[in-house]
């Protein structure tokens, strides 16, 4: 039996507001091929499927369309659970139609815990593993939280949650493995000593708000452990069976040259053959980062590749260049690459350095923060009134739409 493991798909996601349906079309179709030519038996996908809780028609279509063609392959067995970044509610509200498909989606604690132990059936319907389907555990769904408890406790009590959740389902699954089936387990969490993603901003997002687990309360017994959550592939405390797939596509620029994957498990008895498959690189992101020059250098041997590429741009030279953008818009106007950032580090620094030693932007207000422009622009006093009208009008339609979201 062939099973392939994966997560982290976040169909929807954008990278700096460009959204990357093509990229995310291109890996499914990868997946659907690979799966074919490979003879896969079971797809196990560990949680964010898509990027966020309402996910547009478009990345839904991405998901359906993908399903419906692994459904009539040779892979009779799917499972899904919900990562963090999942709405449980979206994804199981098709649970009961993708099921007579032979799809198994966990989009929440099932109220009959039994129903998250699922047995895989190989190519003549007899079972051959029995996975145990967690799907991402809520604060609410596993502990009940009481008055005056700090976080710390808090904590405590949520790990002690996820740890007697797993222990259920396992026991479970050995019962029913009674035929010494392997037995495999699913969960989307963050796990002690994990490596996250390197000098991406939007990390904190994804592993800043979970539990720590220690993987400890994972047992000897388990044959497979199928994580989703952390974006990098990675294996638990040394231990091949006991995985993290990583996402299919770089989350950001600073993961452009890693490489991502996907986890290959066969059977042997109970033994588990595990391979990483490399996932190739769908959409080519390149940072620059330079004075004008670096930047027109590099811009001009992209175009001499003639591809389409995706550039961060880091402008760090000593001639402040106000219109930046424009000089760069043209220098790329008549090719396939998207300039996705600029990051002025040269009008940034100005700004810095007007601000006193260990004072940081959240110590000003927005009114202090603007006053600070105008200083470093060297605006005169009479261009500061209208400008100061304008700002304050700004601020009052902000606070107008912060206020009506509220209400809605
Ligand atoms: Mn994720």
């Amino acid at each position: 039996m062939k099973i392939i493991h994966t997560s982290d798909w976040h169909l929807g996601r954008s990278l700096y507001n460009r959204k990357r349906y093509e990229e995310s079309a291109d890996f499914l179709n990868w997946l659907a091929d690979l799966i074919d030519s490979e003879n896969i038996d079971a797809l196990l996908i560990a949680g964010d499927v898509f990027d966020n809780s309402t996910p547009s028609n478009r990345a839904q279509e991405l998901y359906y369309s993908f399903l419906s063609r692994i459904a009539v392959s040779c892979c009779k067995n799917i499972i899904i659970i919900a990562g963090n970044h999942d709405s449980p509610s979206l994804l199981n509200a098709s649970k009961d139609l993708l099921k007579v498909m032979n799809i198994f989606v966990i989009g929440s604690v099932e109220e009959n815990i039994e129903n998250e132990v699922i047995v895989l059936k190989d190519k003549i319907d007899l079972p051959a593993a029995i996975v145990c389907a967690v799907p991402y555990l809520r604060d609410k769904d596993i502990r009940t939280s009481e008055i005056g408890e700090d976080i710390g406790q808090k904590n405590i009590k949520l790990i002690e949650g996820i740890k007697n959740h797993y222990h259920k389902v396992l026991e479970i699954a050995r019962q029913k493995s009674s035929a010494s089936l392997p037995i495999i387990a699913m969960g989307h969490l963050f796990t002690t000593g994990g490596k996250t993603i390197k000098d991406d901003g939007v990390r904190e997002l994804y592993v800043g708000s979970l539990a720590h687990v220690n993987s400890s309360i994972f047992p000897d017994y388990i044959d497979y452990l199928a994580l989703g959550h952390l974006h990098i592939p990675q294996k638990i405390a040394t231990r091949d069976n006991m995985r993290y797939s990583g996402s299919p596509l770089p989350m950001g620029f600073g993961e452009a040259k890693d490489i991502k994957k996907l986890i290959s498990i066969e059977f042997r008895g109970n033994n588990p053959i595990v391979q990483e498959i490399e996932i190739p690189s769908f959409q080519r992101l390149e940072r620059i980062s330079g004075d004008l020059n670096v930047i027109q250098k590099c811009i001009e041997d992209f175009k001499s590749i003639n591809n389409n590429i995706w550039l961060e741009i880091e402008y760090t030279g000593e001639e402040i260049i106000p219109n930046l953008k424009t000089v760069i818009d043209e220098l790329v106007n008549d090719s396939d690459i998207e300039v996705l950032r600029i990051n002025n580090k040269r009008i940034l620094r100005r700004y810095i350095e007007r601000i006193t030693e260990d004072e940081t932007l959240d110590d000003l207000n927005e009114n202090q923060v603007f006053a600070r422009c105008l200083d470093v622009h060297e605006i005169t006093a009479d261009e500061r009134l209208a400008l100061n009208q304008c700002y304050q009008e700004i601020l009052f339609d902000l606070q107008d739409k912060n206020s009506d979201q509220c209400t809605h």
